[in-house]
């Protein structure tokens, strides 16, 4: 029997072979995984454990928080500020970033997470997740505070990124810049182990995943391709299209990582002067690069989204991302 390789073990032999995780690097991403178990504990027990509901609070972003919003920024918060791998750390949760306490030593990393996403399907048990994305703090000059200036680096610059499914199964999926593994939760050893490794993306699909019911709120290249695709056989495709929409943007994209396709949150006219919904840094960003990582594609409709320079911290996005073919057209509708 071949012997099941854990997320520690696959991270010890990256780190061995081509050093591409630095042991620091390893530490922090095994607290993420830490982290992400319990709040796969709290997430099951669901209305045993008190935890959905609202928590009568709004983030910065103006939207009602969940109590499991707050509990899972939360336990993320203890499980990094202490271990001496990180300068400071990010969240969709907390206005602004959250610099490690001085009586703890100081790291070259920063943490940036959306603690709970999709956070409209915690208390109808739709699978939800959490996303992260991990930057080194830039060299600024010996002993200066870290601030939002050091967060302010492209998608581009990240060293590690990833998410955690939390569905009929937890699955944690990672990249470090050397392909796209995925790690299931094994709940009686109590930790992940590698289920797949360097995943790919179909460069073609047929299915697709928007929420239809903004569809008069958009530009005309996303109608335009909306459109071809619902013409099916009979229009310029070709094909018939299948449609998929969870509203949790990891299970979106965990499906797309399995199985291709293509999600797009697009810029529309309800708040034109907002780029999108989705959020750069801690959504986008992370899952444009382990879509990249798959060989897939990921753009704003103009431009890849790793190389979006941030200008503040909660940034919005339009996204439009997957199937490596796909993704492309619509980026060249934007263009024509
Ligand atoms: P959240 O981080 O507050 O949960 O919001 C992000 C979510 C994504 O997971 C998902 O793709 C999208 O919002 C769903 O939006 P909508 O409810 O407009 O379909
Ligand atoms: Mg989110």
């Amino acid at each position: 029997m071949t012997a099941k390789i854990s997320l520690t073990r696959y991270l010890v032999e990256k780190q061995r072979v081509d050093e591409s995780v630095p042991s620091h690097l390893r530490l922090l991403i095994e607290v993420v995984a830490r982290a992400c178990k319990s709040i796969s504990h709290a997430v099951n027990k669901g209305a045993l454990g008190g935890v959905l509901g609202t928590a009568h609070t709004e983030n910065v972003q103006g939207e009602v928080q969940k109590k499991l919003d707050i509990i899972a920024n939360e336990v993320l918060i203890e499980a990094n500020e202490w271990g001496g791998h990180l300068a400071a750390m990010a969240s969709e949760e907390m206005d602004e970033i959250l610099a490690v306490p001085h009586r703890y030593p100081q790291g070259e990393y920063l943490l940036l997470f959306d603690p709970l996403d999709g956070s409209s399907n915690i208390d109808v048990n739709v699978s939800i997740g959490t996303i992260f994305s991990v930057l080194k703090k830039p060299e600024n000059g010996h002993g200066q505070a870290v601030s939002e200036q050091d967060f302010l680096q492209c998608g581009s610059r990240q060293v590690a990124a990833g998410y955690c499914i939390y569905g009929p199964q937890t699955t944690l999926v990672l990249t470090v810049g050397d392909g796209v593994a995925m790690f299931t939760l094994d709940r009686e050893q109590g930790s992940f182990v590698l289920t797949e490794d360097q995943v790919r993306i179909p460069e073609d699909t047929k299915e697709f995943a928007i929420n239809m019911s903004n569809m008069r709120h958009w530009d005309a290249p996303v109608r335009r391709y909306v459109d071809e695709c619902l013409e099916g056989k009979e229009g310029p495709r070709g094909k018939d299209f299948n449609m998929r929409w969870v509203a949790s943007m990891v299970a979106d994209v965990h499906r797309i990582l399995t199985r291709g396709g293509i999600f797009m949150y697009p810029w529309d006219k309800r708040e034109p002067e907002k780029p999108g919904k989705l959020r750069l840094m801690y959504e986008a960003n992370p899952m444009s690069w382990l879509v990249e990582q798959a060989g897939g594609a990921a753009t704003n409709g103009r431009q890849r989204i790793l190389d979006v320079q941030p200008k503040k911290l909660h940034e919005r996005v339009s996204v439009i991302l997957g199937s490596k073919n796909e993704v492309e057209r619509v980026t060249k509708y934007h263009g024509t």
